[in-house]
């Protein structure tokens, strides 16, 4: 997050910054910070959201293999609740109640490797794809994290005939995939406590389950939140397998943009802002019809965009100046509903618990500003 707040200098700086870091040709988690990256095109001249309003379709970079985030269907459809959030910047920007995947939105699927280089690259306007947001990916990556969708942990998944603990993993082979903060703390957690392996570093989950599958790959490490996820679809062809209670390590997931753009990161980070604050303000899907029309209190009103006090004129509700509708959160609501009608959604159907997800009035650490 630290250069898009100052501007034109720091995007220019960054894009220098990422010139030279291309020559040296790296690739991957660790090769594509600033000093091994990849070229970023030329600081944009405009804000994204300008082009992207001309252009009439946001661009989302997502996952379309962990299910509940970010899965693609039988029938070709990628749902999840990463993929809610790219409708909710679409509802936003364009003052729409039900953005169309085609129209209003494109999703641009991305493995975990390619993800920072694509984002610069402008292949897409905002990477939605189960992203830690690291001090790393935010300085030399050039990436600035919107607040976190979702506070989630690494763990380790493996056949529960073998294995209960990670020491048990002492000399076994973990696959893992490439270009992860997985793949980095895997050495640090087992090196920590003395423990060897032998990573099997992989491109992706179709890969990493075929390896899995053939025992090339004693255990699986990944984020709790998408091996959870996987577990019920893998069982069904190696059964009995279990996810051991050791959380390895933070893994704060949020949207990410392309730093020095702070008119684009704004709008990207004021809508999941707005999203938490419904829940806790109990705007829903089901009672923003009814609030837009009359807001129980200012902060609702402040919320929609809508006037409630009395002096405000007809018309004029709070606008926190960011270059969209005051009403944009209206038109989130309407489209995707709030925090907890997204984790309903997707992933409490697949026995996903709050936990630290939950508001922080619930016990959790989902906290958001106030519109004011
Ligand atoms: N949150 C971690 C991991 C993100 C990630 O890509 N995870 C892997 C497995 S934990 C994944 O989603 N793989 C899906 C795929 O590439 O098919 C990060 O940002 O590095």
């Amino acid at each position: 997050m630290s250069l898009h707040r100052h501007g034109r200098v720091a995007a220019l700086l960054l894009g220098l910054v990422l010139l030279v870091a291309a020559c040296t040709g790296d690739d991957g988690e660790n090769g594509d910070r600033a000093a091994g990256g990849q070229p970023a095109q030329p600081a944009p001249t405009e804000s994204l959201l300008q082009t992207v309003t001309d252009r009439g379709t946001l661009r989302c970079g997502v996952n379309n293999t962990v299910p509940g985030f970010g899965f693609e269907t039988a029938e070709g459809q990628i749902e999840g609740f990463d993929i809610d959030f790219c409708r909710a910047f679409a509802a936003a920007i364009f003052g729409v109640d039900d953005p169309q995947e085609g129209t209003h939105y494109e999703l641009t699927p991305v493995d975990a490797d390619a993800r920072f280089n694509a984002l610069r690259a402008g292949e897409f306007d905002v990477l939605v794809r189960n992203t830690t947001w690291t001090s790393s990916r935010d300085g030399g990556e050039g990436v600035s994290f919107a607040h976190p969708n979702f506070y989630d942990g690494q763990a380790m998944l493996a056949p529960a005939d073998r294995f209960s603990t990670i020491e048990d993993l002492d000399g076994a082979n973990i696959c893992v995939t490439a270009g992860t903060t997985t793949e980095l703390n895997l050495a640090d957690y087992f090196g920590a406590r003395d423990l060897t392996f032998e990573p099997i570093v992989l491109e992706d989950y179709e890969v990493i389950f075929e390896a899995f599958r053939q025992e090339r790959c004693d255990a699986v490490t990944g984020d709790r939140s998408a091996l959870a996820g996987l577990l019920p679809l893998w069982e069904e062809d190696v059964p009995n397998l279990t996810i051991f209670e050791d959380i390895m390590s933070k893994e704060p997931l949020a949207p990410g943009v392309v730093d020095g753009d702070s008119e684009w990161f704004d709008v990207i980070n004021v809508v999941v802002n707005g999203i938490i604050l419904a829940e806790e303000l109990g705007v829903s899907q089901d009672n923003v019809d009814q609030e837009a029309e009359s807001p129980s209190d200012p902060f609702i009103g402040a919320l929609l965009g809508v006037p409630v006090q009395e002096g405000e004129e007809l018309g004029l509700g709070f606008d926190p100046g960011i270059g969209i509708e005051a009403t944009f959160m209206q038109n989130v609501l309407r489209a995707v509903g709030n925090y907890a009608d997204i984790f309903d959604r997707h992933l409490a159907p697949l026995g996903h618990e709050r936990g630290i997800n939950a508001l922080w009035t619930d016990g959790g650490i989902q906290y958001a500003i106030p519109f004011r």
